[in-house]
């Protein structure tokens, strides 16, 4: 995991500059947030991950949404739990894509305050807002932007969804053997 903020470097993307950076306030995201790590590196998508607190380090935050096209990112993912101001703080400061994943923190109303704090975005500065918790998806998504120039990932993403679907047609596969369905 990256601790510091990578230094800023020039215009030019080698192909292992991180493209996604996976931002979240706190130490207490990292589970949920894990989880588009995991899925980015299926996919082969060079990715950072890292935390910018809106509230602790707003400073950091600053520098990093101002910074982060310069570095060679091309989406944003940033989860919080909470007020979550991040995602909405950090569009504010970059016209890169930013995804938010609202988390289901120990100090939020089951989740719904960072909902409403990533989908309630003004006019002209959006949040991609997923489901909460729903790391996962803001890592296929973001890999679908990407995927808009990049042969190698919409191939990675076709398997993935064929991936997907096999997986329900085995469990279908079984219901039919153990008798429980005669579809
Ligand atoms: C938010 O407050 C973080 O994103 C986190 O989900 C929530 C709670 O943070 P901790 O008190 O666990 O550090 O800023």
């Amino acid at each position: 995991m990256t601790t510091a903020l990578p230094a800023p470097n020039s215009e030019s993307v080698s192909s292992d500059t991180p493209l996604v950076g996976i931002i979240m306030g706190s130490q207490s995201d990292l589970k949920v947030m894990t989880a588009a790590a995991e899925l980015l590196r299926q996919f082969g998508v060079p990715y950072e991950l890292t935390l910018v607190s809106a509230h602790r380090t707003p400073h950091r935050l600053v520098e990093y949404a101002e910074t982060a096209r310069k570095r060679g990112l091309r989406v944003l993912i940033a989860g919080g739990g909470g007020a979550a101001h991040l995602p909405g703080m950090v569009a504010s400061f970059t016209t890169l894509p930013v995804i938010g994943v609202p988390i289901n923190s120990a100090t939020s109303i089951h989740g719904l305050d960072s909902i409403l704090s990533m989908l309630q975005m003004p006019a002209g500065v959006p949040v991609a807002t997923v489901a909460l918790d729903g790391a996962p998806n803001a890592a296929v998504l973001a890999t679908q932007i990407l995927a808009l120039s990049n042969a190698r990932l919409q191939d990675a993403l076709e398997k993935y969804r064929t991936s997907l679907k096999d997986k329900v047609m085995r469990t279908i596969e079984e219901l039919r053997k153990g008798g429980l369905s005669d579809d």
